[in-house]
């Protein structure tokens, strides 16, 4: 076969970059990215960069395989496609026929090309249990927030000659996560032009250190922040009165509710100096156009849906909605695969272990969420009814759920696990079938970037066939075959081609473009349009800004935003803080790594060896630790241990640790999953976000000590990867 060229969008993170891959004798021999993608100009990150190693890394699953001996002990046997698929559909099968489809779960991780897929595959199966890991407490608070408040979902737009002239960071730190397809890229570009940014975040950053206005938040009180700055910005008249006047509902009815919010109690809840408040909400009224960056951070406390309303009122407030180089709305270019939400019957639909959440139990909006803590009890304790059988597709849930502990005894329960990914992890370790699953170089498909804000239309490629690794989505489809589903589609260029002439529907000027054309495309990037809203309204149930939500308040929730203090914290649980002193959160992603995978990578881990935990110096020096011991972490659920960073500019009361850290080096079946995974000390538990059930990921308490007698280094990182 002669040397070919492909160009196909990566998604080593949520995604969004072109790449060009050479092919040579059906491998991929080198990557580049591409000069011309929409979304990257030529750049890439290291996750991108070391896909040929990811590809044909020797550990990398390449066959099915079959659970030797008892559960959980690491011992497999390779097995056919074929075999696997008699297994999986005779097993579901009879659970489903024995017990009721509801007994079935499956779960999926964040922003995969098969998102869409996923859920009408749960739908076509009959089941009202699927979950995400991140549905209840990433994008989903935002993205729901945007659709009550605007009835659409909004992004920076950094892609215009009319660049923002200031950005209002929040929660976020997209230097680094480049989140959603917002990817890295664009402001860096704006940071290197001087493009003044207002940060909200407790820990120091690569954009903090830039800023014009650094607001060190206290975790957890971004709601209280959002309002006060609402109040200042309301009684200080310096909204945009016009956009107010026409095209907003509730004003008044905010202008009250922020009342309560003034900047000494602000300061007081947020531990942000009254002054700085003041400076920042004068600064964000200021700078025409200005844009949100927002973040999982906001989402994942029990304040998380009217927080994100609260933020998302800013920008549009402040004159920035849908004007050039502002916050503008999605261009809804292409749809996603139908999920086929009329598949589930209402009675079963009914059965959702929502959790009883308006926006997840089909109260305020057809799309049915399981929630991880109620599904993980049920699994466990078989009330209100038992989960026998789980599917999981790209979630790693030992290492992402919160309460890992809670999870693992929850997974030993099931009756039947089924498990896709690249890799084995401590989860898959638990399952009866594991299934090897395509990396990006590997599938054909389309996607939307920025996720919601659709700047640009990409398309994904197989360049190669890797073992007998395949794409979720063909496993849904082939398995639905063989169990007599009608998944409503025989392929994925089927489904595919459905989207693409939807698209023309929606944009006549694209019309006639099917899936062979877009793979010598590549990309689309359509002209966008501002001010849309002027045309033709909003599309809420006012037509307007709907400050005010009677949509929100018919299905039973506040009307207006709200903050309330986070359940673990000093001043909630005064009779915790003598034993937990110290306010914990989580998060803030790597370059190196995308959640919990990369970590068997070697260029990936030979600049990102072990956990690390951020502490102020004084506090570390307080508990006798110094910058590089290893440290336990202790919270209320249980104890990890990370290596110490020192901070000085953080709060001497706030510590963070980081996610998604296991250590394939140690070996099956446990791979240290729970020596320094930040998941053992959250609470996915009661109380939740009234709306959304979001759970607290973030905005804990903790103490410190030092590990005296750690020996991890020795054991793990130094046996296998070598030290460089
Ligand atoms: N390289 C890489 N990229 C990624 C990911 C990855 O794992 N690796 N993960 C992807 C995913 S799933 C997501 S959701 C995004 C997440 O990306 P972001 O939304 O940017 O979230 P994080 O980086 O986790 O955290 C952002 C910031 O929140 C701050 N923070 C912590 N607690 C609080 C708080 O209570 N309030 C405020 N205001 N700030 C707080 C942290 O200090 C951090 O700087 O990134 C995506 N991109
Ligand atoms: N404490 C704490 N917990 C968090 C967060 C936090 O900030 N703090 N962040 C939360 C957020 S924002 C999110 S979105 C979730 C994310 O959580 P998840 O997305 O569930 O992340 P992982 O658990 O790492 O699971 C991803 C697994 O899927 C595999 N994988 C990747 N792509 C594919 C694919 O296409 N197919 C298949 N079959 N497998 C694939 C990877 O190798 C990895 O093992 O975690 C949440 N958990
Ligand atoms: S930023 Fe994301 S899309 Fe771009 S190269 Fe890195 S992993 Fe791939
Ligand atoms: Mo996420």
């Amino acid at each position: 076969m002669p040397k070919q060229e492909i160009k196909a969008a990566c998604r080593g993170c949520h995604g969004g970059c072109m790449f060009i891959l050479t092919v040579e004798g059906g491998r991929v021999t080198r990557v580049r990215p591409d000069p011309d993608g929409p979304l990257n100009k030529g750049r890439a990150c290291v996750k991108g960069m070391t896909i040929i190693e990811q590809m044909y890394h020797p550990h990398r699953l390449l066959h099915p395989m079959r659970r030797k001996g008892r559960r959980g002990r690491g011992s497999w046997e390779r097995i056919s496609w074929d075999e696997a698929y008699n297994i999986i559909a005779e097993k579901t099968g009879y659970l489903r026929n024995t017990y009721g489809p509801e007994c079935i779960a499956i779960t999926t991780g964040t922003g995969r090309h098969h998102l869409s897929q996923f859920w009408r595959f749960g739908n076509v199966l009959g089941t009202p249990n699927a979950m995400s890991s991140g549905a209840l407490v990433c994008l989903g608070p935002r993205v729901n927030a945007g659709m009550f408040t605007a009835g659409v979902f909004a992004g920076v737009d950094y892609y215009g000659d009319v660049k923002p002239a200031g950005i209002l960071v929040w929660g976020a730190n997209p230097a680094i996560s480049g989140a959603d397809g917002e990817l890295q890229w664009f402001i860096k570009d704006a940071v290197r032009k001087g493009t003044p940014l207002i940060v909200v975040d407790p820990l120091p950053n690569e954009l903090t250190k830039n800023a014009a206005c650094w607001l060190r938040v206290r975790p957890g009180t971004d709601g209280a922040l959002a309002l006060g700055i609402l109040n200042i910005i309301i009684s200080e008249e310096l909204y945009d009165k016009d956009f107010v006047e026409n095209w907003t509902v509730g004003f008044q009815e905010l202008k009250n509710r922020v009342k309560e919010y003034p900047p000494h109690r602000v300061s007081e809840i947020t531990w942000v100096p009254g002054e700085d408040i003041l400076r920042a909400a004068r600064l964000i009224a200021s700078i025409k156009p200005l844009a949100l960056e927002w973040g999982c951070a906001i989402e994942q406390t029990p304040n998380s849906f009217q927080t994100c309303r609260a933020i998302y009122m800013i920008p549009a407030l402040t004159g920035n909605w849908d004007v050039p180089g502002g916050f503008v709305e999605s261009m809804e270019i292409a749809p996603s695969a139908d999920p086929l939400f009329d598949r589930l019957s209402p009675e079963t639909a009914k059965k959702c272990l929502s959790g009883g959440f308006p926006l997840n139990d089909g109260t305020a909006s057809p799309k049915m969420f399981a929630h991880p803590h109620h599904v993980f009890e049920a699994m466990k304790t078989g009330i209100p009814y038992k989960i026998r059988g789980l599917f999981s597709h790209a979630n790693n849930c030992l290492l992402s759920m919160p309460d890992s502990r809670h999870v693992y005894e929850s997974l030993k329960g099931l009756e039947f696990f089924v498990y896709m990914d690249f890799f084995m992890t401590p989860t898959a370790e638990l399952a009866d079938i594991v299934l090897p699953a395509a990396l990006w170089p590997e599938i054909d498909s389309i996607f939307c970037m920025p996720e919601f804000g659709d700047y640009a239309l990409l398309t994904m490629r197989k360049a190669v066939q890797v073992g007998e690794c395949k794409s979720d989505e063909e496993f849904f489809m082939k398995l639905c075959q063989r169990m007599g589903l009608d998944y409503g589609a025989d392929s994925q260029e089927e489904i595919l081609n459905g989207l693409l002439e939807e698209m023309g529907r929606r944009r006549p000027e694209l019309a006639g473009i099917d899936f062979e054309k877009m793979k010598e495309l590549s990309y689309i990037v359509p002209q966008r349009k501002y001010y849309q809203y002027k045309e033709r309204g909003f599309k809420t149930p006012s037509g307007k800004f709907e400050l005010y939500s009677s949509a929100i308040e018919q299905s039973g929730g506040d009307p207006l935003p709200f903050w309330r203090e986070v359940p673990e914290s000093p001043i909630s649980r005064p009779d915790l803080a003598e034993k937990y002193p110290l306010i914990l959160t989580t998060g803030g992603r790597k370059q190196e790594y995308f959640i919990s995978n990369g970590r068997q990578i070697k260029s990936l881990r030979k600049n990102a060896k072990f956990p690390l935990v951020s502490i102020h110096p004084d506090t570390a020096r307080k508990n006798g630790i110094e910058e590089g011991d290893w440290v336990w972490i202790e919270s209320p659920r249980g104890r990890i241990t990370q290596k110490a960073v020192f901070r000085p500019e953080m709060d001497p009361r706030v510590i963070n640790c980081e996610m998604g850290w296991w250590y394939p080096e140690a070996g099956p079946p446990d791979y240290g999953w729970d020596e320094s995974n930040a998941n053992i000390l959250t609470n996915g538990g009661e109380p939740c976000d009234p709306f959304i059930g979001a759970y607290q990921l973030r905005a804990l308490m903790c103490n410190i000590s030092k590990n005296e007698n750690c020996t991890i280094e020795q054991r793990y990182y130094a046996s296998e990867l070598g030290r460089e």
